[in-house]
């Protein structure tokens, strides 16, 4: 009887905020992951982080019984994006704390390198038809916030008449309560963005990117890796950049990571192994035109973390976050082909269920907007479910 083709698995693993966070190390366990992602979200932009803060982090994740597999995220900072302040001297502290943690054994580090904003939403609570809560991009109501709440200069260019009508529109129809419920979802920061603004302090942080387009931002990020990638080789640890959400420029901001060409020019110019990818459906996914099945089949060898979500596109360029079988993107063909990469690379990667809806008991609770336990619990086990399908048809068709 010869040994049975053995098929790697997921790394089950759930983002974490920290001892504030509303769901607890616990939840996660009982969810059915061994590992956690987390970042040392108390400590400020460009901070470095020191081997005591990351111990004591790693200290009560292993007290849980879990594992501290993923960095979600050692922050960007914004000087290091636009080389301006002392930019250098937060290049340097970037590496040290890649250092660090290299040593106490935490070898995947996520970041990313959007310009301002870290993942943008213009509606955090919206009701689907079973009446869970979603997080949604709507593009009129987005647009409408660029025009008539930001009022950026030269807004006005970059829309079609039809689709400033569309803006003024719905502008019309918010309430002032809404109106300020959209500047606040929009600038306030997200759960893992580090940033958060007034809309003053916005438009001033906007503006250190005038002369910076597409090419330059690239060229940034691209001395960023090239200055770090000597550290993270000898610290063992991969760098796994996390695509646009969405993928596409707004607010007249270049983005540089939408598409895999954007990822390809990254390991075009800087090849070490390490140079990794988090690979992300649901970011990626909002673009018709990232085939993402064969994305990871190019990127096999790079891709070193996982988010699984699915969004739901419409003709208007509004997207929400579907269940995690459902929406735009095909996750069974996504999971075979990172099932196939595993194996091929006999390794196991770890994968988040990004996002949830908040639903059942937590629509009573004050969640982190996508990171409630129940939903994510749902989308872990579905993907889960269907991981452990196609392993085992592999498997059995390999022992055939
Ligand atoms: C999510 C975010 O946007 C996404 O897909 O994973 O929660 C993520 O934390 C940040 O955008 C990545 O830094
Ligand atoms: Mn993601």
């Amino acid at each position: 009887m010869n040994t049975p083709f053995v098929y790697p698995a997921l790394i089950q693993t759930m983002r974490w905020f920290g001892p504030n966070d509303p769901v607890s190390l616990q939840d996660i366990k009982q969810a059915g992951c061994t590992g956690v992602v987390t970042a040392l979200h108390h400590l400020p932009n460009g901070a470095i982080w020191t081997m005591d803060a990351i111990l004591e982090r790693k200290a009560i994740i292993e007290a849980a019984g879990l594992k501290w597999d993923v960095v979600e995220s050692v922050p960007v900072h914004e000087a290091i994006k636009t080389q301006t302040d002392n930019f250098e001297q937060y290049i340097l502290n970037y590496t040290a704390s890649i250092k660090n943690l290299g040593a106490c054994g935490i070898k995947i580090v996520t970041y990313n390198f959007m310009p301002v904003l870290d993942w943008t939403r213009t509606d955090l609570a919206f009701t689907v038809a079973d009446g869970s809560k979603a997080l949604r991009f709507e593009k009129a109501a987005f647009m409408a916030f660029d025009l008539c709440l930001l009022k950026r200069e030269g807004a006005e260019e970059e829309y079609s008449t039809k689709e400033k009508q569309r803006a003024f529109e719905r502008f019309e129809r918010m309430s002032s309560d809404e109106r300020l419920l959209l500047q606040r979802n929009i600038i306030a920061g997200l759960p893992g963005s580090e940033e958060s603004f007034t809309i003053d302090q916005f438009q001033e942080t906007l503006d250190t990117y005038k002369g910076i387009d597409a090419n330059q931002l690239r060229n940034n990020l691209i001395y960023f890796l090239q200055a770090i990638m000597p550290t993270a080789d000898e610290a063992g640890v991969k760098m796994v950049i996390h695509p646009d959400d969405p993928p596409y420029p707004i607010l007249g901001l270049p983005r540089v990571l939408s598409t895999a060409s954007d990822f390809q020019a990254l390991i075009d110019a800087v090849p070490s192994l390490n140079n990794g990818l988090c690979f992300c459906t649901g970011s990626f996914g909002v673009r018709p035109d990232n085939d993402l099945p064969a994305m990871v089949k190019r990127f096999a060898n790079r891709i070193n973390f996982i988010h699984l979500r699915s969004t739901r596109s419409n003709e208007w360029g509004d997207f929400y976050e579907d269940n995690h079988l459902e929406g735009d993107v095909d996750m069974y063909a996504v999971i075979k082909e990172l099932v196939l990469a595993m194996q091929a690379r006999n390794c196991s990667i770890p994968v988040r269920p990004d996002h949830g809806h908040q639903m059942l008991d937590d629509l009573k609770k004050k969640t982190n907007p996508g990171y409630s336990a129940i939903g994510r619990l749902r989308g872990l086990a579905e993907i889960r479910g269907v991981e452990l399908g196609i392993r085992r048809s592999l498997q059995e068709l390999a022992n055939d």
